[in-house]
């Protein structure tokens, strides 16, 4: 199996099972994925900044937020002081003041994240591109889960394998959307070393969530041995 971290998203989890589903992703997951909307920037609201401060009584793994707001830097300190690890907000809402944004999350003690939407290319973060630790390339456009893979977006998923091998970038490559036994293989083969797993290839497998997982990695493991 090739080597590959899994980002299981929250907003796809059943909301009356957290506790156990947390728990349960803390023995199996690399990092939690935790979409934040604020019914502007997409037209949907999903998680909360007291659902991460609840989740982190819980959860052992480093949380990712991922920031669907036109705001973001209205949430940086909350989602920090409530447990988040990873601040990641879209490329297209901070570059009005990116370096600052920077200093800021690296001031909270969190690692950088930038997100970028499927109509953004790669060149709008150059200036700033060396600083990120983890990259995600959206493969839907934001707001829902179950949405149809982009496949437009290996293009880029590949030219950012390429940079971060050219110039020794440390960012990991993270994939938002439609994540599943039908685009695994397409992923990793075109560099991504982060798949975020939300409903298509996760949590619709089974509804017992250790079974799921069990499923999700034999699906991964069949697609990427092809
Ligand atoms: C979408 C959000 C994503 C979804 C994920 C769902 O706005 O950022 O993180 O939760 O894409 O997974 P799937 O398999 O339903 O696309
Ligand atoms: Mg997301």
């Amino acid at each position: 199996m090739r080597k590959v971290q899994f980002a299981p998203s929250l907003m796809c989890m059943d909301f009356l099972d957290m506790r156990n589903q947390l728990e349960i992703l803390n023995k199996r997951a690399d990092l939690l994925h935790v979409d934040l909307m604020d019914g502007h920037y997409c037209k949907n609201i999903t998680l909360s900044p007291d659902l991460i401060r609840t989740f982190a009584r819980v959860a052992t793994l480093p949380m990712d937020v991922h920031l669907m707001t036109t705001t973001p830097s209205d949430w940086y300190e909350v989602c920090a002081e409530a447990g988040a690890r990873i601040l990641s907000p879209h490329a297209e809402t901070i570059n009005v003041d990116a370096f600052r944004t920077m200093n800021l999350i690296e001031r909270l003690g969190c690692k950088t994240g930038v997100i970028l939407n499927p109509a953004s290319p790669l060149s709008i973060i150059k200036h700033y591109i060396e600083r990120i630790d983890i990259l995600t390339i959206m493969t839907v456009d934001v707001g829902f889960a179950g949405q149809p893979f982009i496949a437009e977006m290996l293009q880029k998923i590949e030219e950012a394998a390429e940079l971060k091998a050219k110039h020794g970038y440390r960012y990991q490559i993270q994939i938002d959307g439609s994540c599943n036994e039908r685009t695994y293989k397409r992923l990793v083969d075109a560099g991504a070393e982060i798949l975020i797993v939300g409903s298509s290839g996760l949590f619709s497998m089974d509804s017992d969530l250790n079974v799921a997982y069990d499923k999700m990695l034999a699906s991964y493991e069949k697609a990427t041995a092809l």
